[in-house]
């Protein structure tokens, strides 16, 4: 609960799946009964919900200096053949498995607007709305982030032509953008934001330009953007502005507490510092920043400046909230050489302190009414199993840090989305369907794309 942890609390919920009264040491008579631990869902603010056919599939030695670039080229060449019923059909199963591990909605940054060699399909929302239709079908909450991507390096380097499938000038995805507002707009389980992909994927006029327009219908949208995830990233950015990307941005564009600054791993104090106040949140993903070789985040400095965090599953290399805090907290463990680092001043459970963070940043960052158990938030709450054996005899934040820091075996066991039981006993409702139609899917795209695995 927002003021700490209570018993016996009564959750009232309204037919939109809002929660309406909330009542601690509550009577247990004529209500139904959650049986274990009740927290609130983690928002997952950074997924590209296509790339979870690549998982896995990308860990050979393709040549002789692997890295993040080489790694881009494979799941550029993963993506080639994906159609709007595949996108839909891995996007539904791959939110099972996030719903399923405890994340209770989703910042979908999504990318793959158009068919093979940039043809248009009929109605541009068309891979859009397989994203809204995949979230509805697996119950998760969903802010939709259509990206903005013209170019295919810093200065206005043209896109290759795999890239054409992402591509759009500012114009046409301000059309784009408009479309999609009314298929949201009284839906209580989407939102809609705009991502910029990144300041190599974008011009400064268009940056600007897509900015304003979406703040002239809707001020408080979400603005995700990827930043300054590599070095090559950094150097290439100086090379062309003579500024770090992050530096960059906080000159050029007005960072607000709506923005989530994806990645944000190579900052300098300064840029630390100064991004840290504006109060946006940065995306952080854990896994897939050491799965694709990125670098460390420096957490520690940024959360001792109160700076706000969310958490991604990203390339979905790993789909699971407890294993991203836990990679957070560890990596800081490893270079400053302490532990318990990421801990507050009057919250010394890491588990407690990071579980929370996430949930407040998360939140904010998906513009999402949802991460408290409290009137007016979302009811998207997470039921840790009162049985399990590593859990059962401890509550409080000393629980959360046995669930993530614990070797536990995920102990979600029912997870409510918008008020709607969407798993129970650890099974998604829908699940076989999903599972069978995903494998379909993947084992013909690979057929399809037989040099893949090779790659
Ligand atoms: C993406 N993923 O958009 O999927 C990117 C790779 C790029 C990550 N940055 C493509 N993790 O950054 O150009
Ligand atoms: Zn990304």
């Amino acid at each position: 609960m927002p003021d700490g942890w209570a018993h016996d609390v009564l959750i009232e919920t309204d037919t939109e799946g809002n929660i309406v009264a909330v009542a601690a040491n509550s009577p247990h008579q004529g209500v139904s009964h959650l049986p274990g631990t009740v927290i609130p869902g983690m928002p997952n603010v950074h997924s590209h919900a296509f790339q979870r056919m690549l998982a896995g599939r990308a860990e050979s030695r393709s040549g002789t200096d692997d890295s993040f670039w080489t790694w881009r080229d494979t799941m550029y060449h993963a993506v080639e053949r994906i159609e709007p019923d595949d996108l839909e059909a891995i996007a539904t199963w791959v939110y099972m498995e996030m719903l399923r591990a405890g994340y209770t909605s989703v910042g979908e940054f999504h990318y793959l607007h158009h068919a093979q060699g940039g043809v248009r399909y009929a109605d541009r929302t068309e891979m859009s709305q397989r994203i809204i239709a995949a979230a509805h079908t697996s119950g998760i909450g969903l802010t939709l982030l259509p990206t903005y991507y013209t170019y295919g390096g810093f200065g206005s380097e043209p896109p290759s032509e795999q890239q054409q499938r992402f591509t759009m000038d500012a114009s046409e995805f301000c059309a784009l953008w408009d479309d999609l507002l009314p298929l949201v707009a009284s839906d209580p389980q989407v939102a809609l934001g705009v991502a910029p992909h990144s300041l190599r994927a974008v011009s400064p006029d268009g940056l600007a330009e897509v900015l304003a327009h979406v703040a002239s219908r809707r001020p408080d949208t979400p603005v995700h953007i990827h930043v300054a995830e590599q070095r090559g990233e950094v150097d290439a950015c100086v090379a062309w502005s003579g500024q770090r990307p992050v530096a960059w941005l906080l000159d050029h564009a007005r960072v607000t507490p709506a923005w989530c600054l994806v990645h944000a791993t190579h900052v300098d104090d300064a840029e630390r510092t100064r991004a840290a106040k504006t109060g946006a949140a940065v995306g952080l993903c854990p896994t897939t920043e050491a799965n694709l070789g990125d670098g460390i985040f420096p957490a520690d400095a940024w959360m001792r400046d109160a700076g706000r965090i969310g958490i991604g599953s990203d390339s979905q290399a790993t789909i699971d909230p407890a294993e991203e805090l836990r990679w957070l907290e560890y990596t800081q463990r490893l270079v400053t050489m302490r532990r318990a680092v990421l801990s507050g001043e009057h919250t010394p459970s890491v588990g407690g302190t990071l579980y929370r963070a996430a949930l407040e940043g998360g939140a904010q960052a998906l513009g999402r009414r949802v991460g408290r158990i409290a009137p007016g938030f979302r009811a998207d709450l997470v039921v840790l199993d009162g049985d399990n054996p590593a859990l059962g005899d401890v509550e409080g934040d000393t629980l959360l840090d046995r669930y993530i820091f614990g070797g536990v075996r995920s102990p979600v066991r029912d997870v409510m989305v918008g008020g709607r039981f969407v798993v129970a006993g650890g099974r998604c409702t829908g699940e076989p369907t999903a599972k069978v139609r995903y494998q379909e899917v993947v084992r013909r795209l690979f057929e399809a794309n037989f040099s893949l695995e090779a790659k």
